[in-house]
């Protein structure tokens, strides 16, 4: 960050055929994930640029064929002869692997990528690239092919003195990729990330696939996480107005936060390392927990909220419905953990806790009104998890005197390998009954619910708890929740979620998704959680039955066997409609059913889509709602 760069700066390591040959350990897979990635690492370096103070706006454009430009308002890449090469060190950044410095300590790279490569693995993986260099009043291009150099570096023309920046168009290898078709809300949610994390820089993104609808957004947010923390609580009713914001640099550890309490239960911490979401958190992470602890119960213990013979506040009630963003900057970040996304430098906890504890300390002070407003909050929370401790132990004790019993409605498997094992969670007891009836009794288990659960994005803990539905979930599946939740006690690798096809059906499947995200989260981490498909038609001639899952479906079917002689077409409005059988060849049998997978790329999205649908505002629940009402068939989270 201080020390010159130069050309020799740039350290030679390896070719780029290993790239080729094994891209999956550069950019983590070649699906739709790696794709994307590509465009991360491209836009990263333009971040450097603005974090060494040299560049304000950076545009991506998707064009036509898929293909990706980033353009930005910075120095440019380096055209000078590099020392060691004798070729310019533009030309090494895309041809030599981990070129650009970010393993040679010196400081090139801030916002290093997740698995450390940069410009040279996206040219590996690009069927072409081109880069243009404007500088010193010239515009320089080269070209390349699956990181092949095809022409030399040439200035092919004159721009204004003042003018200088990057610009990179590059083709990812369908050769390479299994996916290559880029999505605007994918790049979107990123891009809109990159932008809070870096405050004042203005990023645009354009998709020009389309004539017809060009698509166009801007982000540029002069707060950074500030206005982060604002726009995840746009949908949460604050229980305070002013946001707690600090930007400090310690034992060279940037390190900024931003929080706001809302009136919900659940804490959404977000920790970022050089831009990159430590979902796993980290060092980081740490600091954050013990330096807000510490300084709120100080502050209590100063200003008598806390009297001598009070216990301190402990970190879990502080933290009830805090929104927060911690975001550190930091020069060898080490990643640990299997998905290399927890932060391991210890550096980085003093220097969180000291930064925060000091500013903190200052804001508290000087917001007496607010510092009350968390306080309250934070006594509250500390009350209700004493009441929720009790209803818990009233839970276990009870499943202890009887030896752990299975919810009564249940209707268990008899095999006791939980890899063979599945649950149907069943709306309603009629059609819970045809499920018993259906199922394989060796591996599927039946538990209805009858009619809808609670909604626990608006309960306090001790309520939910005492809720049967949700009880019988909890014991059912046998791991717990939260700090209590074991994955290795669960004792169906398949929780089945089988509700009608209809408007009540899809409210009680958000409900129990709402239940297992919230508390559960690591069944859809790890994919164990699952939606039934029931057919919506059937169709019948000549003693053949044919099942329709969707309306493109039935014209289909309708197209292959004809319209006439066709007896009247059912529509199933429930899964009562179906008797048993029915019920086992369309959305039971293993050999037949559609299920879906429940998955979550990212817990910041799944926290607003879920807090869209189940919280306070009915505004944004309705906008959701007609914005994704072409979509409703695949519910993604
Ligand atoms: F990664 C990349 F090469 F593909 C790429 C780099 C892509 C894009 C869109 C932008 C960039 C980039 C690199 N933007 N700005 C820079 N800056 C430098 O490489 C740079 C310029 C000047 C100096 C200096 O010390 O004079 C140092 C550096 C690292």
């Amino acid at each position: 960050m201080s020390s010159e760069y130069n050309e020799s700066q740039i350290q030679i390591l390896e070719g780029l055929e290993a790239v080729r040959v094994r891209p999956g350990m550069y950019i983590g897979s070649t699906s739709s994930k790696g794709l994307h990635h590509l465009v991360y690492e491209i836009v990263d370096n333009s971040i450097d640029e603005a974090l060494a103070g040299f560049c304000s706006e950076i545009e991506v454009t998707i064009h036509k064929d898929n293909i990706i430009s980033v353009k930005d308002n910075g120095r440019g890449i380096p055209v000078g002869i590099h020392h060691q090469r004798g070729i310019p060190a533009v030309e090494v950044v895309f041809t030599i692997l981990h070129a650009g410095g970010k393993f040679g300590g010196g400081g090139y790279k801030v916002s290093g990528g997740l698995h450390g490569v940069g410009a040279s693995v996206v040219n590996a993986l690009s069927e072409w690239l081109t880069v243009r260099i404007y500088s010193d009043g010239k515009i320089y291009e080269q070209h390349y092919s699956r990181g092949e150099v095809l022409d030399k570096l040439e200035v092919i023309g004159k721009c204004d003195e003042n003018m200088t920046g990057t610009f990179v168009e590059f083709k990812p290898d369908s050769e390479i990729f299994e996916e290559t078709v880029f999505s605007y809300d994918i790049l979107k949610q990123h891009l809109q990330e990159t932008a809070f994390l870096t405050k004042g820089i203005k990023i645009i993104l354009k998709d020009l696939r389309n004539e017809e609808e060009v698509l166009q957004d801007v982000f540029h947010y002069e707060g950074g996480i500030k206005e982060f923390v604002q726009y995840i609580n746009k949908n949460k009713t604050p229980v305070y107005e002013d946001i707690f914001y600090c930007e400090s640099v310690k034992d060279n550890v940037s390190v900024e936060v931003a929080f706001q309490h809302n009136d919900g239960f659940v804490e959404n911490t977000y920790s970022y390392a050089n831009n990159i979401n430590t979902t796993d958190g980290g060092t980081h992470l740490a600091g954050f927990k013990t330096g807000l602890t510490k300084t709120i119960n100080d502050y209590g213990r100063r200003f008598g909220l806390l009297k001598d013979s009070d216990k301190n506040l402990s970190g879990d009630d502080i933290r009830e419905g805090i929104t927060c963003v911690i975001s550190v900057k930091i020069e060898n970040p080490q990643f640990e953990g299997q998905t290399k996304t927890k932060l391991g430098n210890s550096e980085a906890k003093n220097a969180v806790e000291s930064v925060l504890s000091e500013n903190l300390t200052y804001f508290l002070e000087e917001n007496p009104a607010t510092s009350k407003m968390i306080f309250e909050k934070a006594l509250v929370a500390s009350r209700a998890r004493d009441a929720a401790k009790k209803a818990r132990e009233l839970v276990r004790r009870k499943s202890a005197l009887e030896v752990s019993r299975l919810p009564g409605k249940l209707s268990d498997c008899s095999e006791k390998d939980p890899e063979k094992c599945e649950i149907y969670i069943v709306e309603g007891n009629s059609a819970g009954g045809s499920a018993v009836d259906a199922r394989t009794p060796k591996t599927q288990a039946i538990l209805p619910l009858r009619g809808k659960i609670l909604n626990v994005e608006k309960a306090r803990l001790d309520r939910i708890l005492g809720n049967e539905e949700i009880r019988s979930m909890i014991t059912a599946f046998g791991t717990g929740i939260h700090e209590d939740f074991d994955i290795s006690k669960l004792r169906y690798h398949k929780i089945i979620i089988m509700t009608d096809a209809d408007v009540d059906g899809a409210h009680i499947t958000t409900l129990l998704l709402t239940f297992i995200f919230r508390f559960m989260t690591p069944l859809i981490e790890g994919g164990y959680v699952y939606l039934a498909k029931p057919p919506l038609f059937k169709v019948e001639k000549a003693k053949k039955e044919y099942y329709a899952y969707t309306d493109d479906e039935l014209s289909e079917i309708l197209d292959k066997i004809g319209r006439d002689g066709l007896k009247p077409i059912q529509r199933y409005k429930g899964l009562g409609e179906m008797d048993p059988e029915q019920l086992w060849e369309t959305t039971m049998d293993p050999e037949r059913r559609i299920l879906m997978r429940v998955t979550m790329d990212d817990a910041r999205i799944a926290d607003e889509i879920f807090d869209k649908l189940m919280g306070d505002k009915v505004e944004p629940r309705r906008e959701f709602i007609q914005e994704n009402a072409r979509y409703v068939t695949n519910l993604d989270v």
